[in-house]
């Protein structure tokens, strides 16, 4: 069943930076985006990625793979710096709009195992909402107690987190209009896909693109399946397209119509 915990949003690494330009913050887009959260009603937890800034830098370095050789430590320190800068600068839009917003460090209180979280203290997260603060967390470097670092991706937050919190519901927020599939009748031909269900997965897994910049976490395929980890939540994630003035507006008003559902019945 649906709970009645807060909306969690993720804003993509696409929208908030241009991925063609190394640590560049898209900020009118961003700004624009702070402005028509103003219409949610309920509370909101916040996970940006890490577009120019997290990506090119782990992809540098390495870190997904895990901890091979010593330099990696170095790209660690600084893909988490990135990210801290980026972080920095999104916490500092939300308060200009008036937002109690706080950043919240993942790699201070997740530990994954394979790249998975294997423990998140989220006592002062769940805390700090009860206060009535809006965290902001971020697609983070880890320590990972198999590989020795991981990368975590804001998705992975994002359904953790919506599950842990019983969210009300999960909005993905990228640089598309949704899920899009090729074929099945001719090569080359695409469609939307209005809904997934697990169900549906399986069928039309192999018919997704990845993504056409450096994205060390995997691009919409990786994004749908972190998102079917809603599963049996009864918890809906909608991945809705931010550049398109106006539509997290409609989303947060409870707009169903638009992007691409994903059921977790
Ligand atoms: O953009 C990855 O987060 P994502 C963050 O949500 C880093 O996949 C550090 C690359």
């Amino acid at each position: 069943m649906t709970g009645k915990g807060p909306l969690v949003i993720k804003l993509g690494g696409s929208v908030i930076t241009n991925k063609r330009r190394r640590f560049t913050i898209n900020q009118d887009v961003l700004e624009r985006i702070v402005g028509e959260l103003k219409s949610a009603e309920e509370s909101l937890v916040v996970i940006h990625g890490g577009g120019s800034f997290g990506h090119p830098l782990a992809a540098e370095y390495n870190i997904a793979s895990g901890h091979k050789e010593r330099r990696q430590l170095m790209g660690f320190s600084l893909t988490h710096q990135a990210m801290e800068v980026l972080n920095s600068k999104v916490v500092e839009t939300f308060q200009d709009a008036g937002f109690l917003a706080i950043s919240v460090q993942p790699s201070a209180c997740v530990v994954t195992r394979n790249s998975r979280i294997d423990s998140f203290d989220i006592k002062g997260l769940r805390g700090l909402l009860e206060l009535g603060l809006l965290p902001i967390l971020y697609g983070d470097t880890v320590f990972d107690l198999e590989l020795g670092m991981s990368i975590l991706s804001g998705d992975q937050l994002a359904v953790y987190l919506a599950r842990e919190l019983s969210a009300s519901r999960v909005i993905i927020g990228t640089d598309t209009n949704g899920v899009y599939v090729e074929g099945p009748v001719n090569e080359g031909e695409v469609r939307f896909l209005p809904k997934i269900t697990p169900e549906d997965w399986e069928r039309i897994a192999d018919s997704l693109g990845s993504a056409s910049t450096t994205d060390v976490t995997g691009g919409m395929k990786k994004k749908v399946e972190e998102l079917l980890n809603l599963k049996g939540s009864g918890i809906e994630a909608q991945i809705v397209n931010l550049l398109e003035p106006g539509t997290l507006k409609r989303v947060v008003q409870g707009d169903k119509s638009l992007g691409t559902t994903i059921l977790g019945e």
